[in-house]
């Protein structure tokens, strides 16, 4: 039984002080939480060395920038059902959730799904102009089918669908040749596995968003999963793995360990996001904050996954695409706080990516090939953020992103004249030295041409002196 209010007596302070406000207590505990460094001080994996976790995550710190790809037979009713528009607020990937769609019903998609003209090069090739450096698609989306020949299943696109290929392996062959890493998001949620079974104690949707697992059978479910991460990884050999759908009742924080400790063994330099556990910080390699930014980032490894209009799985009718102007800020915003941006196509069922996508991307890649220096292999701003824009930085250089051109022509940046050994910017291939000057202690003033070279982002290099 809870005590009475009246017998709990208020701590005293000492000297007449007055208690902190929780307001305080609470900054006071998110601070110490900030000085001691990332949460994940346990080693994660175990036994591996700080040094050695720094190599392992190198290449995906530097790439910044990566494409999400959600592909499954979801493309074939493409956002509609029985004539209706299924959901505009959520995901094309949930239909069966949101029709709902009986399950005989949704499986007679597989035979509809005929990708022709998927051309992994053209994908590859797409993601690389614009400046990504990691693809991560679908293996198994929570419908549970399969976008590889999975031999623990029929329910995969080899067996059921006319296309009778595995994309994954031609998007991994194409990936190795054109020098970009390939990931696999692999749900832990299965609609279609016979070991688990909609929550008959919820209605609708949330039916299908908790499942349950059938009396006695999460080993076999568990073995599943195995069977087919290991196919992933020994046959295609991904950098990354995206595991999703974890909140489910039945997956724990050990579940998420073993699964994790089982695919590095086949694979010790993988890098696997929080969500093969519980998406705590200390879960895998990296936060997952989907369709969001963190305001001031993360005190960990983090990589926002985002969408181009408002759904992952292809939609006909979903047109509220966010601008290539938007997106590229978006870029520089995560860049500048120190995460990596993996942004999101919807291919359709024929294998084509749609159009607007296709045009955003072609817009950031061109601003990629002159500023992607300022992306690529840099850290979080080391100031806050200022009016005018976003920085990032590598050592010996700063890089200042200005989306709002000062009218006066000046910029000022918080770094000391005496430190900084000249400016310029990367629009100017002859990279012509900007007059710079004094503007107060610990302050310089850069000269800038009265125009912006880009109106949506213009990156002025400052290099430091050591
Ligand atoms: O694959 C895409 C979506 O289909 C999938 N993730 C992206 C990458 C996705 N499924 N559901 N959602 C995204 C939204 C899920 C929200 C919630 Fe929850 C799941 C609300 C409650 C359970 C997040 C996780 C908040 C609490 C746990």
């Amino acid at each position: 039984m809870p005590r009475p209010a009246a017998t709990r007596r208020p701590h005293s302070w000492p000297w007449g002080l007055r208690a902190p406000s929780a307001c305080v207590l609470v900054s006071a505990l998110v601070l110490a939480g900030l000085l001691a460094g990332p949460p994940s001080l346990e080693a994660r994996p175990p036994g591996e060395t700080a040094a050695a976790r720094d190599a392992r995550l190198q290449w995906w710190r530097d790439a910044r920038f990566g494409m999400f790809v959600h592909w499954g037979i979801y493309a074939v009713p493409a956002g509609t059902f029985d004539g209706r528009k299924i959901r505009p607020d959520h995901g094309g990937e949930w239909i069966q959730a949101d029709a709902p769609v009986p399950a005989d019903v949704y499986e007679t998609y597989a035979p509809r799904f005929n990708p022709v003209k998927f051309d992994a090069r053209e994908w590859v090739a797409l993601a690389r102009d614009a400046g990504m450096r990691y693809i991560v698609i679908t293996s198994k989306h929570h419908d549970g089918f399969c976008l590889f020949g999975s031999k623990a299943t029929d329910y995969d696109i080899v067996d059921r669908t006319p296309y009778r290929k595995d994309p994954l392996a031609a998007l991994a062959e194409a990936c190795r040749e054109g020098g970009i890493r390939l990931g696999f998001y692999y749900s832990q949620l299965d609609w279609h596995h016979p070991a688990q079974m909609l929550d008959p104690d919820r209605e609708g949707h949330a039916r299908y968003r908790y499942t349950r697992i059938r009396d006695g059978r999460k080993d076999e479910y568990v073995a599943y999963m195995k069977t087919q991460l290991e196919e992933l990884i020994t046959r295609y050999d991904p950098w990354v793995l995206f595991f999703d759908g974890e909140w489910v009742k039945w997956w724990t924080v050990e579940d998420g360990r073993d699964l994790e400790a089982f695919c590095r063994r086949l694979k010790p330099g993988l890098i696997i996001n929080n969500r093969v556990g519980k998406r705590r910080p200390e879960d895998g390699d990296y936060g997952t904050p989907e369709q969001k930014i963190p305001a001031t980032g993360l005190p960990y490894d983090w990589e926002t996954c985002m969408t181009m209009n408002r759904t992952w799985g292809y939609k006909t009718w979903d047109d509220q695409w966010k601008s290539a102007d938007d997106l590229l800020r978006k870029l520089v915003d995560i860049a500048s706080k120190g995460g990596n941006f993996l942004l999101n196509v919807g291919p359709k069922a024929d294998g084509t990516i749609p159009e607007p996508s296709v045009t955003a991307l072609r817009a950031m890649g061109r601003w990629m090939r002159t500023n992607g220096e300022a992306i690529h292999g840099t850290g979080a701003s080391p100031f806050p953020r200022p009016l005018w824009g976003r920085y990032t930085r590598k050592p010996g250089r700063l890089y200042a992103h200005v989306f709002d051109w000062p009218a006066d022509g000046r910029l000022t940046v918080p770094v000391a004249r005496d430190s900084v050994a000249r400016a310029y910017l990367l629009a100017d291939e002859a990279r012509k030295p900007l007059a710079i000057e004094a503007a107060g202690e610990d302050r310089t003033a850069v000269g800038l041409p009265a125009t912006a070279p880009d109106p949506v982002c213009s990156v002025i290099a400052l290099d430091l002196k050591p």
